[in-house]
């Protein structure tokens, strides 16, 4: 009895996982590197270009020194976003506004995304640590060329973790036509430092259920064939 139990639990953990869902804003799969130190100008920037997993296939980084001994990083590698400020305050943001290959926002650069378009109704970031900083998402429509942000701080404990935003939180923001992103990271105060670290940017559905993906039919079939070659106790060969 027992192995039928665990052979019934499997496909269903198999379920939960095939949850892919949203669209996807970063992955942060392509490998970006920057960071700065005492006597480099007053902030440095880097732009990936063509980086799959990367919504309008460019990332823009940017980020400030606070002093001549400032000492900060904005990196990504191993599939996650790193985020550093270890000396001063050293604020920094990431854009998503198509392939510009500047800092300055283009407020049209992403066309018109409707970010509703699979029924999605937040923006959802997987958070591998965090110290509490100030994480501030501004976004573009084309109603009016707007902008709005909604900033908050990050939770200090209990990750990693899934960190949900809800659409609702941008009170006048078109999610029908999406144009640019750009989100803010900033520690807040000159004597603060600052630690981050993001494995991935999307948006998804808050009462969202696991929808099986193929492979998972496969597996349930493999496990109903299972279960009945021990309802038949081995009279016959499986
Ligand atoms: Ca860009
Ligand atoms: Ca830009």
């Amino acid at each position: 009895m027992k192995k039928l139990i665990y052979l019934f639990i499997f496909p269903l953990a198999l379920m939960a996982k095939g949850n892919a869902h949203g669209l996807l804003i970063d992955d942060f799969e392509a490998d970006q590197t920057l960071e700065v130190g005492g006597g480099n100008p007053p902030f440095a920037e880097d732009f990936a270009s063509n980086p799959g997993g990367t919504l309008g296939l460019e990332r823009d980084l940017r980020i400030g020194i606070g002093s001549p001994t400032a000492i900060g990083g904005l990196s990504t590698s191993s599939g996650g976003l790193e985020y550093a400020a270890l000396a001063e305050a050293t604020p920094a943001f990431i854009q998503y506004d198509g392939a510009d290959g500047s800092s300055a926002i283009d407020s049209t650069g992403l066309g018109g995304i409707d970010f509703f378009a699979d029924g999605s109704d937040q923006f959802e970031i997987e958070l591998v640590s965090s110290d509490a900083i100030d994480f501030v998402i501004t976004l573009w429509s084309n109603t009016g060329i707007t902008s709005e942000s909604v900033a908050f701080v990050t939770p200090t404990t209990g990750v990693p973790l899934v960190w949900e935003i809800a659409f609702s939180s941008f009170f006048t923001t078109n999610f029908l036509d999406i144009t640019a992103i750009q989100i803010d990271l900033d520690p807040g105060g000159v004597s603060f430092t600052a630690s981050l670290e993001i494995e991935e940017i999307r948006t998804g559905t808050s009462s969202s259920v696991p929808i099986p993906e193929p492979a998972t039919y496969a597996s349930l079939g493999a496990f109903l064939a299972a279960a009945n070659c021990f309802s038949r106790k081995k009279k016959i060969r499986c």
